[in-house]
């Protein structure tokens, strides 16, 4: 029986027009889903043409088929458990070489392949002179020359997929590519071992398998093989790094791009000026070896400066609207009327989701100066330069970005992690980022430091407590990468993208969507905790007769012991003596957990102030009387340090797929702050 209906996996490096060709090819008919446990999109779509119903599936975008990201991971297992009719891999032909790894690996897979030369139109413009005919001779598949933004060649890419898989069976077997004799001689020899029946063995095929074993694929290295097998590939690899000098993963890719490059020798002539298009120009000058990194110091600390600078004053407004809501709100009741529902709509609800809603001006300007940062294509490079420092740390230089975002919030930083390609990188990343010091933290230093130190100290210890997280952020990223996270630090396999020139909607979209997010999802658990706040610090109430007599401060100081917070503070002041804390600081810290800056609302509350403005001169005197300049650094060591807000908790959760990861930050991060805190005290105590 004719066959009908074909199915088609589309992959590609990102930024090959891989989207744009998919939507050109299934137009509206499109499915959008997640693949299984994690946050990868999974996108298919339907064709019926000249009879034949033609599935396409969305490979996740990677620039090869290792085992550093899950996206990769996604799409090899795809390519193995649901094995298409053929593979469209959407190469972007004016980056060819870069572009074609993938397609030597797609090869290794002894996938059905189809080619499709996408952006054609820009490697003509500039210059680049391709003998197609050749090229796909040379590569053994067809290559169809698209331009997807303008929807050209898409019939003809049709056409060339019904042909092709229709005459599938007909296909000469692909010679695979060879590696060099050093290294063919360890794949025999892995491939011997591999026993018959084994399960991999079939869908994966023995010559994959061992060159995965080869090239030490943690993936594939961590599906039981019994333990004669572990040793005879750790003797290849070391037989092949002492005979050619480096790791076999190195000799293999180097392999790789020696086919493409004898290929392209052959069939592809670059433009003279290609090599000196305006990117280069631009390049020079931003990845330049000593200006580099200043210049981008330069641009963060402007980004910074921006975000707060504009951002204030829409803060205002914001507060303003927010103290306008509560007043109107508390003027639906007489003046004097004790009311739980008006206590809760404004003190809990308003208050609290008030705060947090006060930053998004912060949160979208920052998101903002990201989108614009990233689409231009920047990001990438700030990344490349920081990739030698990330290094040191065993950390990729792409790590910087979502700890730069840290310094903002930790939420879209850690959702920033995406980008993070190796999950023991990307764990070690998540598992830091709320060590640098987020914007929640700001209203504690900025009332703690002018209480405790003298205005010439001011910017210095704003400054240290800045550096102090960024140290210890350093220490353990470095300690998990030697002990939880061992691993390989992954070599930096990201290509350059193009600088283009942002468009409006673009930025906008990307600033909507994460301010957005940080909205919903911190706004939804911070109303919830909000009101249990409200709660723990209003209940059980006291009687009036224990009241009577007392001043409004004084009866404010004595429901607040009797609450379920003032108790959980006492209970606690034992446990926090040793870091200089007592029950008051205690009852405070309980909010500090639901959100950083809550802390200051609940000092407030704890001291019966009626104003919990940072500003509060007040407040800074009553403090200043109770305690010493030692304990106000102790409490924001210990609020820099312990965990991260209950929403970075669910968020580190989604993130790392599991409460394991989320948990251990949490108790971790917490203990770590026990105990710096409670051995600067102690310390501190002793020489002061
Ligand atoms: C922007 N030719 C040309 N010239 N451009 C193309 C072609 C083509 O054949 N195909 C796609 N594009 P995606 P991935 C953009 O987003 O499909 C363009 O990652 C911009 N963005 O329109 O998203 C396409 O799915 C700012 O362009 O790629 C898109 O593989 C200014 O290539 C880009 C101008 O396509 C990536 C364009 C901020």
């Amino acid at each position: 029986m004719k066959q009908t209906r074909i199915t088609v996996a589309l992959a590609g490096n990102p930024n090959s027009g891989k989207t744009t060709l998919f939507n050109a090819l299934t137009g509206a008919r499109q499915h959008i889903g997640n693949y299984p446990g994690v946050t990868v999109e999974k996108k298919e779509g339907l064709r019926f043409y000249n009879g034949f119903e033609i599935k396409f599936v969305d490979l996740p975008g990677t620039y090869s088929l290792t085992a550093y990201s899950i996206e990769e991971i996604i799409a090899r297992d795809v390519l193995v458990a649901e094995p298409p009719d053929l593979v469209v891999h959407v190469v972007d032909s004016s980056n060819l070489e870069r572009n074609l790894y993938l397609t030597t690996q797609l090869m290794e897979m002894n996938t059905t392949l189809v080619l499709a030369f996408n952006m054609i139109d820009v490697a003509r413009r500039q210059g680049h002179d391709m003998d197609l005919p050749k090229l796909s001779e040379l590569l053994g598949c067809p290559i169809v020359p698209t331009v997807a933004s303008r929807k050209k060649g898409i019939d003809r890419l049709l056409d060339t997929i019904i042909q092709t898989a229709r005459h599938k069976a007909d296909r000469p077997a692909r010679p695979p590519l060879r590696y060099g004799k050093e290294i063919e001689q360890q794949l025999e020899s892995i491939m011997r071992l591999i026993p018959d029946g084994h399960p991999l063995a079939e869908p994966y095929g023995r010559r994959w398998l061992a060159l995965k074993l080869l090239e030490q694929d943690r993936e594939i290295l961590d599906r039981g093989w019994p333990e004669p097998m572990i040793q005879a590939v750790a003797q290849s690899v070391e037989r092949i790094k002492k005979h050619v000098g480096d790791e076999p993963e190195i000799v293999i890719a180097d392999r790789r791009y020696g086919v493409i490059s004898g290929a392209c020798q052959e069939a592809f002539r670059p433009s003279v000026e290609s090599r000196h298009t305006a990117s280069d120009a631009a390049d020079a000058v931003l990845l330049h070896r000593l200006l580099g990194l200043p210049i981008f110091a330069l641009l963060m600390y402007a980004v910074f400066a921006l975000t707060f600078r504009l951002g204030d004053p829409l803060m205002g407004w914001i507060e303003t609207a927010f103290e306008g809501l509560a007043t109107a709100t508390a003027g639906l009741w007489p003046p004097d009327a004790e009311s739980p529902v008006k206590s809760l709509l404004v003190d809990g609800i308003l208050g609290g989701v008030g705060g947090v809603v006060v930053f998004l001006p912060n949160i979208l300007l920052l998101f903002l100066a990201i989108a614009i940062i990233e689409d231009s294509g920047y990001m990438a490079r700030a990344a490349f330069l920081m990739d030698r420092v990330m290094h040191k740390i065993g950390l990729h230089g792409k790590s910087f970005i979502p700890m730069l975002i840290g310094f903002g919030c930790s939420i879209p930083a850690m959702m920033g992690t995406r980008i993070l390609e190796d999950r023991r990188n990307r764990l070690t990343t998540l598992m830091i980022i709320p060590l640098m010091s987020c914007g929640a933290r700001l209203p504690i230093y900025a009332l703690l430091i002018p209480a405790f130190f003298a205005p010439c100290w001011h910017g210095l210890m704003m400054w240290l407590i800045y550096m102090i997280g960024i140290g210890l952020a350093i220490v353990c990223a470095w300690l998990l990468r030697k002990t939880l996270l061992r691993g390989q630090t992954v070599p930096f396999v990201m290509e350059l993208p193009p600088y283009r020139v942002p468009t409006l909607r673009g930025v906008l979209l990307h600033m909507w969507q994460r301010g957005g997010l940080y909205l919903k999802k911190a706004g939804t658990v911070i109303l919830a905790i909000s009101i249990v706040l409200w709660a723990m610090t209003s209940y059980p109430k006291v009687g009036d007769e224990a009241l009577a007599g007392l001043s409004e401060e004084q009866a404010g100081q004595v429901a607040l012991r009797h609450s379920i917070a003032g108790r959980v503070g006492s209970a606690l002041g034992p446990v926090l003596r040793p870091m200089g804390f007592d029950e008051r600081i205690g009852t405070a810290l309980i909010g500090a957990l639901a959100a950083k800056e809550v802390f200051v609302a609940q000092l407030g509350i704890v001291y019966s102030m009626g104003q919990t403005d940072e500003e509060s001169e007040t407040l800074r005197e009553k403090l200043r009387q109770d305690y010493t300049p030692l304990q106000g650094f102790c409490i924001m060591l210990f609020a820099l340090i312990s965990a991260p807000c209950i929403a970075t908790v669910a968020v580190c959760r989604r993130e790392s797929g599991t409460w394991t990861w989320a948990l251990f930050q949490f108790a971790g991060l917490t203990a770590l702050a026990y105990g710096i805190t409670a051995v600067v005290y102690q310390v501190g105590r002793l020489l002061l």
